[in-house]
């Protein structure tokens, strides 16, 4: 183990901000101290509180954020933003409109905000936002919230890590539709109408309603996603956004969905750790000879690649990492 290692993890778990900052960096980077990082603190994780906050650019999901977290802030939450955008490049520290709209926050020592974007390493923002969700989790975060940005495939498998899905929605953009479409419903467990000083936004509740009742016949005891209305930039609505938050982790709770959604959440991580690794093996596998040997084999006709990729497979798991 890297002799600094712990020491980075205790005083991540202590709060400091740069140590932590620094075991994301880690994950960004798929650092090979990792496995000594996740090793330490999968103790100690386990505590926080995971909200997703996704759905269209510009709804308000960064001034949602920033309320939300004021209002854990003056409860006395410890609370980590993460900011991921699948769509953009760019990582570390906070976007720029985000830096706005998170300026009171940024001085608080009980507040952690960084954001990820989709460059990088060989796994992607499905191997890395698990990781980072773990880093703020042992790092003692009670409440981490996960703003993806957009309805794509992408986001509703980062929504999906979360215990509770939001999924924001403003009157008269049309992305109820959208949302629809993208599969995003699926994973909603709470729906924030913002811009609930705009017309339309009884239209917009309307239409969620209505789209909900058309779904699958549910069980009685099933979540039944409520529809708050917010104005994220006065704060309204917040109170009954965290009301709705709560109830949901009631549910979770009571009926034993807490602990699905988070085994859920450890396949994923593993699945993506596993795949990943096994990717860089066959790679290594003799400075990429087998494949390449393989892949001649599959063009001259002497093996199909069926064939072919139990051998890669094979060799893979008999060579020692
Ligand atoms: N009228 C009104 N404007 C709002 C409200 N909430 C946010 N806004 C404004 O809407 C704009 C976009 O807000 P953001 O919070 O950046 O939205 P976002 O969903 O995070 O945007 P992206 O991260 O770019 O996808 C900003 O100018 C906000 O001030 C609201 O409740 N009412
Ligand atoms: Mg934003």
């Amino acid at each position: 183990m890297s002799a600094d290692i712990p020491d980075v993890v205790r005083r991540a778990r202590e709060g400091d901000h740069r140590s932590v900052a620094r075991l994301i960096t880690m994950v960004e980077n798929a650092a090979p101290q990792l496995r000594d990082v996740m090793a330490a603190l999968t103790p100690h994780a386990g505590h926080a509180t995971i909200v997703g906050l996704t759905g269209a650019p510009g709804v308000g999901k960064s001034t949602t954020t920033a309320a939300l977290v004021s209002a854990y802030r003056s409860d006395g939450q410890r609370v980590g933003v993460l900011a991921v955008d699948p769509s953009s490049p760019f990582s570390g520290g906070a976007l720029l409109g985000d830096r706005v709209r998170m300026q009171e926050h940024t001085t608080d020592d009980g507040v952690y905000i960084r954001s990820m974007g989709s460059r990088g390493h060989l796994g992607g923002l499905a191997w890395a936002t698990p990781q980072a969700l773990r880093v703020l989790d042992g790092a003692g975060c009670d409440v981490v919230l996960v703003e993806t940005v957009g309805v794509g495939q992408a986001e509703v498998e980062i929504a999906s890590l979360a215990d509770t899905t939001v999924v924001l929605l403003a009157p008269g953009m049309g992305d109820a539709i959208q949302a629809a479409k993208a599969g995003i419903l699926e994973v909603a467990d709470v729906y924030d109408v913002n811009k609930a000083d705009r017309d339309g936004a009884d239209i917009a509740v309307r239409d969620i309603k209505q789209m909900m009742s058309l779904g699958e016949r549910q069980p009685p005891d099933a979540w039944r996603p409520p529809v708050v209305r917010t104005v994220a930039s006065r704060g309204e609505g917040i109170q009954d956004l965290i009301e709705a938050l709560a109830a949901h982790r009631k549910w979770l709770q009571s009926s034993g969905r807490l602990d699905a959604r988070r085994r859920a959440r450890a396949a994923d991580e593993v699945e993506a750790i596993a795949v990943t690794a096994l990717r860089t093996r066959i790679g290594d596998l003799r400075g990429g000879e087998l494949l390449d040997e393989l892949a001649g084999r599959v063009v001259a006709g002497a093996l199909d690649p069926y064939a072919a990729a139990d051998e890669l497979v094979a060799g893979v798991t008999s060579s020692r990492p």
